[in-house]
This record gives structure tokens, sequence and C-alpha cells, in this order.
């Protein structure tokens, strides 16, 4: 499956989101906008927890299935799969972004436009299997090029 979510440039606006847990530290969460009648796109931030954790699950009222995936490249074309869980090491940031580990929205129940918020809900699990959900507001950014080929996306 070629990843719909590859992204060209990105600005970066600073755009902080507060977790209600200390624990887990989520910075610059954002959903690549989507136009009517596309019934996918991506959701990407930067997270860090205090402690030893992972991110066992990905919820969003927005869409119907929300799976965690990563991208890869295989023979040239960027491929994703999903992934059943991510691993958080104690204190190290770890990266949601075009082209590595993102969230998939699927089965859009609206189209996401830019200047949206859109929220996100992250369960981590740590090594003792407590569990904590993370709230997260997402700003929907705009798209990029949206209509990229694969070949397109594996130029990069
Ligand atoms: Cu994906």
């Amino acid at each position: 499956m070629v990843c719909p979510c590859f992204s060209v440039a990105v600005v970066c606006l600073a755009f902080v989101a507060t977790s209600a847990f200390a624990q887990i530290k989520v910075e610059n969460p954002w959903v690549r906008g989507a136009v009517p009648g596309q019934r996918s796109t991506g959701a990407f931030l930067d997270i860090t927890s205090a402690r030893d954790a992972t991110i066992v699950k990905a919820e969003s009222p927005v869409a119907g299935v929300v799976e965690v995936h990563v991208s890869e490249m295989k023979n040239d074309v960027m491929t994703m799969r999903a992934v059943p869980a991510v691993p958080l090491p104690a204190g190290k940031q770890v990266h949601f972004a075009p082209g590595s580990y993102h969230i998939m929205l699927m089965d859009l129940k609206q189209p996401v436009k830019n200047g949206e918020s859109v929220p996100l809900e992250l369960t981590v699990e740590y090594p003792d299997r407590k569990r904590e959900t993370v709230e997260v507001k997402a700003e929907v950014r705009a798209l990029g090029t949206s209509q990229q080929t694969p070949a397109a996306a594996a130029k990069r």
C-alpha cells in the first residue's frame, strides 16, 4: 500500500499540546488536511515519556478506523504497515512524522480542514501494565501536494 500521508515540506508552527499527565509530553501535533472525498489522512506529533512506556492504541472521533503505522522505503516505493505498539524509551523523544511513524486516520467521517483542531487520544502502557490515555488536540495543516504519485513520494 502506498502511503497517502507522506509529505513534502511542512511549515513548522509553534503549537504545543499540554498533556494532563506529566509523564507524557506531546509536542507539535498536527493532521494533514483532507479534501472532501478523501478517505484517510495522517496525524503526526513528537512524544516523550518520562519513563519507559509503549503506545498501544490511538483513537480519534473524526475517523472510523485509527491505526498506528510506520512508513518504509521498499524497492524505491514508500509503503506503510500497521504496527501494534510503539516503544517510548524513557526520556527519548519519538517522532511521528511523514515517512516514519504516523497515526493513520481512516474511514474519515468528515473532511478535516486547515486550521481545525482534531482530537486524538493515545493510550500508553507502562511496564507494570498500568495504562494512561493522553488527550491531544492536533492542528490541521495544509495538504502540500495533494496528488502525490509513488514516484514523487519516493523522490522526496
Ligand atoms: Cu499510514
